[in-house]
């Protein structure tokens, strides 16, 4: 629901922009977009974003990307790989997964086990940057994660499957990540409700990340993130670790505790959205770069 109010409200103020266009353009009303109106441009550049399976057939051309998953998805209503814009970056535009399909949809992945297909069991510099495909298994990176929830207030969803097919989620009201120099710390989460319990709030808020070259956590004999062999917010060690080993054992495996399970989980997803409260920031920024 207010997902549909988003794009409403998008929509109404891009509408608003091309009738002001027709209005400009006394010399011929009947034409459309006689003046420059990159309004229009702004409306078909949706589509344009659901990056293309041949390659070969996508132009590389200067176009203003959507800014979040739910300004992506507006037009297409498709789940799927897009290329966004994170102005803070400087970079032409970033891809990513974008869920249309859980709980009123636009939800940004950042995190996905899928199969064991994908090393976790990195550094540092890998989890600051990300590593893996986004349409598989994959971790989003630490640094677009601070970046997007330290400019614009958001929640987080987390799905989470057995080997035998039940399913999970937990979603928290709120979801911000530190700086680099206050390691990546996960700084807010709000509150939870779901079906999987809390295992984040619980004995990870507040925590800093660590890697197996970086003994952020809070055990004074044990380096956890280099002992369960991946990067997470582990305090004295975990009651969650959803970049464990995949196909391991239970202890270090992909868990989360409050999920009663003999052996580890065999799919996880993190997911995050811009709140109610960032959406008019949003549109602001949108608009601003199609004037
Ligand atoms: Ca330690």
């Amino acid at each position: 629901m207010f997902r549909l109010t988003f794009v409403i409200l998008l929509y109404c103020i891009l509408l608003f922009q091309i009738r002001f266009c027709y209005i400009q353009d006394n010399s011929n009303s009947s034409k459309p977009c006689a003046c420059v109106c990159d309004s229009a441009v702004q409306v078909g550049v949706f589509e344009d974003n659901l990056v293309d399976e041949n390659p070969s057939t996508t132009e590389q051309r200067p176009v203003n990307r959507p800014l979040s998953c739910m300004e992506a998805t507006a037009a297409s209503n498709k789940s799927g790989v897009y290329k966004i814009q994170i102005p803070q970056l400087k970079l032409p535009s970033v891809d990513v997964y974008c869920d249309d399909d859980t709980d009123g949809g636009g939800w940004l992945v950042f995190q996905r086990r899928v199969t064991y297909e994908e090393n976790f069991y990195r550094d540092w510099k890998n989890y600051q940057n990300g590593f893996g495909d986004v349409s598989k298994s994959f971790w989003f990176g630490l640094e677009k994660l601070h970046v997007l929830t330290s400019s614009c207030e958001h929640e987080m969803y987390i799905k989470l499957r057995k080997k035998n097919g039940e399913e999970y989620y937990a979603k928290y009201t709120k979801f911000r990540i530190g700086s680099e120099s206050e390691s990546y710390a996960l700084k807010e989460l709000g509150d939870y409700n779901g079906t999987a319990g809390d295992s984040l709030i619980r004995g990870h808020l507040g925590i800093k990340f660590s890697a197996i070259d970086r003994d952020n956590d809070n055990h004074g004999r044990w380096h956890c993130a280099y002992y369960f062999r991946s990067g997470w917010w582990f305090h004295k060690c975990y009651f969650s670790n959803l970049n464990g080993l995949y196909l391991a054992t239970k202890k270090y495996g992909i868990n989360w505790n409050s999920i009663e399970n003999e052996v580890p989980l065999g799919f996880s997803e993190m997911m995050m959205r811009p709140k109610q409260s960032c959406w008019r920031q949003l549109m602001k920024q949108s608009l601003n770069r199609v004037v």
